[in-house]
């Protein structure tokens, strides 16, 4: 954006191109009551301007403060972006097939895989935590096509464990809990379905219809116990005391169809007490549904592991505010946000309170569409507009006072973002340490922003900086299908290795194949005939691969296994067996393995996919099938 459009935006001006420009002027003047009148000089907004950019040039050569991992949505991929440049530094496959890597082709990856879909629906990524601050051990993220958990490997940004969810279908909302540790990922089973889901009865009314809160154990990623529950689930969050997890209910009337999901006023935030089913699971207290011990939280039953505590009106995001003390829920079809006082919970479920409603400390109005709210950790929220294509920046404590009657403007900037946001994201904010640096806006829509490549647009995302008093959009970043959410953490959280380890579990099934098949993978190349089934071993070292022919029969299974035996950084190899449909990759010290079936006759090339030398194309060798 020019600093111009920006300049205009801040005073309230209608400078964006498109549509809403009817709310574009509320919104103007709600952001113009939020500075008192009292408009920045022109120079003063473009030297603010002007000092943002030079903070978010990061030059050629330089490196990036901040990790950012990106949901690659309907793509089912996780993306890694570097934080203030924006540019991608890596796509992480996850539930997505990807030639580059060899994802969904490999042994190694389709062992992970499990039972195999051609497709993931990614929304949500966390990092683990230890004690409320990322460790930067794990990423985890939820499909919500296929309903799976996925577990990323952070030293190594691949995927190493996926988990199907039974009992639910659609795993929407996800979130870690935060303390002592990430020992759970909570998952929200958005779609009720009949129990048995068996073809016996389509009856979502009945009371055997119904969906799940699960808890899946972060290190062995076994789904640990699953609550049921009235109503839907969409987003979730988790507490710093460890205790409670919450989650937003859009479709408390069980409704089947979009009218009927508007009907009631309020839904509600479901709580859980973590703790209370953790200790009926441990007493036995659970019924087993698909190797799974579930509780009973509906409402009805007035069950010791749930609170609802109704909300207004199909509330979607949940989020927890960095000093462990409020829930919030964002109205989406009301124009307010609802902030639960989490220190209020534990009299809840202890009956000490007359009204679920009594946990409520504010409920700011913000403007049209509240989606999703992120936090400075200066006592402020963010929260995205999506009808009125805004980011509105509120003062909690102020809406909390508010709240109790008195006169207080909370609201401090309302800012046009492009368009139509979703989720929105503060560096750290999810942890004890947000740090009020960036925000990042993933919106829906981007019109008009970049040249026009066809009906299919990318999406937007904005980088904003927050780190004064008032917001500064710095960045557009066009994206591809379809990052609902992201999660940022400063670069020394990570720690990546730079070449794989010999003994890494990733290709350890691998391993131990060839050890049977009395194989050293750093040193020999062979090639053992079983049967039909032919395995083939080799070394790769640039430019060349360990073994530059072989013969096979028509119809033979084909194993190739190849190590990669480089130890220098950067120097992977790949494997492309021409018209087979198999390519991977081998990066220095790493195993990989691909199995298909040589069903034609003749010579076929070999060769190396990834450019690692000057006589990378001269890496190549031939198998040739003879005819059955
Ligand atoms: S999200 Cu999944 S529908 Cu708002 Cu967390 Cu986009
Ligand atoms: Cu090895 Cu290119
Ligand atoms: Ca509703």
């Amino acid at each position: 954006m020019s600093d111009k459009q920006n300049e205009k935006e801040v005073k309230g001006g209608l400078s964006r191109r498109g549509f809403l420009g009817a709310s574009a002027v509320t919104g103007a003047a709600v952001a113009a009551t939020a500075f008192g009148g009292a408009v920045m000089s022109r120079e003063t907004w473009a030297a603010a301007v002007k000092e943002a950019k030079n903070k978010v040039h990061v030059a050629p050569g330089e490196l990036d403060e901040y990790y950012g991992f990106w949901s690659g949505g309907h793509q089912g991929e996780v993306r890694v972006l570097g934080i203030p440049s924006m540019r991608e530094l890596m796509r992480i496959p996850v539930f997505n097939t990807d030639p580059a890597t060899g994802w969904g082709i490999t042994n190694e990856s389709r062992s992970i895989m499990g039972e195999y879909y051609p497709n993931g629906d990614c929304h949500h990524p966390h990092i683990s935590m230890t004690d409320g601050r990322y460790d930067g051990k794990y990423l985890f993220i939820n499909d919500k096509a296929n309903t799976r958990v996925a577990r990323i490997r952070l030293d190594i940004m691949k995927t190493d464990k996926i988990t199907s969810i039974p009992n639910v279908q659609a795993i929407h909302g996800l979130r870690l809990q935060k303390v002592p540790h990430t020992k759970y990922v909570f998952c929200n089973g958005e779609f009720f379905i009949p129990h048995p889901n068996d073809g016996s009865s389509f009856d979502l009314q009945a009371d055997n219809s119904f969906t799940c809160f699960s808890a899946v154990d972060a290190e062995t990623m076994k789904v640990a116990w699953q609550v049921i529950v009235d109503g839907n689930l969409d987003n979730t969050d988790a507490d710093y005391t460890g205790r409670f997890a919450a989650s937003t209910c859009y479709n408390s009337e069980r409704a089947l169809d979009l009218g009927g999901t508007m009907r009631n006023e309020r839904d509600w935030v479901v709580v859980f007490d973590v703790h209370a089913i953790d200790k009926a699971i441990k007493d036995k207290k659970y019924v087993m549904m698909d190797g799974v011990p579930v509780v009973d939280g509906r409402k009805a039953k007035n069950s010791p592991f749930t609170r609802y505590i109704p909300v207004p009106k199909n509330p979607h995001g949940c989020n927890t505010s960095p000093d462990g003390k409020y829930f919030i829920a964002n109205g989406k079809l009301s124009p307010t946000c609802t902030v639960i006082a989490i220190d209020k919970l534990p009299d809840l479920f202890a009956g000490k309170l007359k009204d679920e409603r009594d946990t409520v400390v504010a409920e700011p109005e913000l403007g049209l569409g509240p989606l999703h709210t992120t936090f400075d950790g200066r006592g402020n929220a963010y929260t995205t507009l999506f009808i009125d294509s805004q980011l509105c920046k509120w003062n909690i404590d102020e809406a909390i006072r508010a709240y109790k009657g008195e006169k207080v403007n909370y609201i401090k900037q309302k800012l046009d973002v492009h368009y139509q946001p979703g989720h929105n994201h503060a560096s750290l904010t999810e942890s004890r340490d947000a740090d009020g640096k960036w925000v990042v806006v993933l919106s829906k829509f981007s019109k008009d922003r970049f040249l026009p490549v066809g009906p299919l647009h990318p999406e937007n995302d904005q980088l904003i900086d927050i780190s004064g008093d008032v917001m500064k959009i710095v960045h557009d970043g066009p994206t591809f299908a379809e990052p609902h959410d992201c999660i940022m953490c400063r670069r020394d959280q990570i720690k990546t290795k730079k070449i794989w380890d010999r003994k890494d579990p990733f290709f350890a099934d691998t391993v131990a194949r060839a050890k049977k098949d009395g194989v050293n993978l750093e040193t020999d190349n062979k090639i053992i005939r079983d049967g039909k089934k032919v395995r083939v071993y080799m070394t790769s070292m640039a430019p060349s691969f360990g073994i530059t022919d072989f013969t096979v029969k028509q119809g033979d299974e084909v194993t190739v296994t190849i190590t990669n035996i480089d130890q220098i950084e950067d120097v992977s190899h790949g494997f492309v067996m021409v018209n087979h449909g198999v390519s991977m990759e081998i990066s220095p010290q790493q195993t990989s393995s691909v199995t298909f079936t040589a069903d034609k006759p003749g010579v076929f090339w070999y060769y190396c996919s990834w450019f690692c030398h000057a006589l990378h194309m001269e890496m190549m060798g031939r198998m040739m099938v003879e005819k059955a």
